[in-house]
């Protein structure tokens, strides 16, 4: 394991940051130090599951990623300039709070031109049917963190249909436990392993 995720891992705030710098003035991409600072993310996530860590340990982890976002924010949004643009809808499914990932992916996307409209976490599945309507976006994010909030990405996708809209947009799944079984379980089109194979599927349907 990576010095950094392993900071991030025993969550010694000070040493990340000091890590994080370390690695931007060695020209290390950002997306790299955001895949270090996730592995330690998991790692956490294990801990939690073991009863090692609890959720005090799970918020101060959180705290710590978001310091990192923001120093990282600008450098993500440089590295995917002047690509071509259209509107994706974005959002963390209701019952789910997790944000942090869903963040990096509205970052990455609006560095790589896109209009996104982020709707934010515990997002009603008729709040993402209006905005898709409204703007008019062919490209639907949907994220969650937890396996009980599954049948909610599923959810989301049937008001698509029933709004008659399926036709216009495409529909992504993304978040840690997401895979191809849950993109089929969803009935969404595609599922993303990360924020930048998120964003090259956006490319890849605006064509
Ligand atoms: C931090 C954290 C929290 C924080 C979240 C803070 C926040 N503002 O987001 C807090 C403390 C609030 C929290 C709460 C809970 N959590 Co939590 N949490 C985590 C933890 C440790 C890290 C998540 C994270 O931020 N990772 C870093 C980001 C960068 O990674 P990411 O989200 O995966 O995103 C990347 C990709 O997945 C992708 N992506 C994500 N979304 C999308 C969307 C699209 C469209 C695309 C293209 C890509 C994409 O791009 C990102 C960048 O590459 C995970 C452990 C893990 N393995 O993930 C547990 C984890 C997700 N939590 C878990 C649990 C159980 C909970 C709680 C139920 C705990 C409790 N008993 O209360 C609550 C639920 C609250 C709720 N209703 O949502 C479990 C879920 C188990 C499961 N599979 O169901 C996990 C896996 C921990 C574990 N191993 O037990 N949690």
């Amino acid at each position: 394991m990576d010095a950094l995720a392993q900071a991030m891992r025993d969550l010694d705030e000070k040493k990340v940051n000091e890590l994080v710098e370390e690695k931007i003035r060695a020209g290390v991409p950002a997306m790299e130090i955001v895949k270090l600072c996730n592995e330690g993310m998991v790692a956490i996530g294990d801990l939690f599951s073991q009863g090692v860590y609890f959720i005090s340990e799970l918020l101060f982890s959180a705290e710590i990623l978001k310091g990192v976002m923001k120093r990282l924010d600008p450098l993500l949004q440089a590295a995917g300039e002047g690509n071509s643009a259209g509107k994706v809808v974005i959002g963390t499914v209701k019952g789910d709070i997790h944000d942090i990932g869903k963040n990096i992916v509205s970052t990455l996307l609006r560095g790589a031109g896109f209009d996104v409209i982020d709707l934010g976490v515990d997002v009603p599945a008729q709040k993402f049917v209006d905005a898709v309507r409204q703007s008019g976006a062919r490209v639907l994010g949907l994220s969650a963190l937890l396996n009980l909030t599954y049948p909610e990405m599923k959810s989301v996708v049937e008001e698509i249909v029933k709004a008659g809209l399926r036709d216009q947009v495409k529909v992504i799944v993304g978040g840690a436990p997401v895979n191809e079984q849950v993109r089929q379980f969803a009935g969404a089109d595609y599922w993303a392993p990360d924020a930048v194979a998120g964003v090259n599927l956006c490319r890849q349907i605006y064509g």
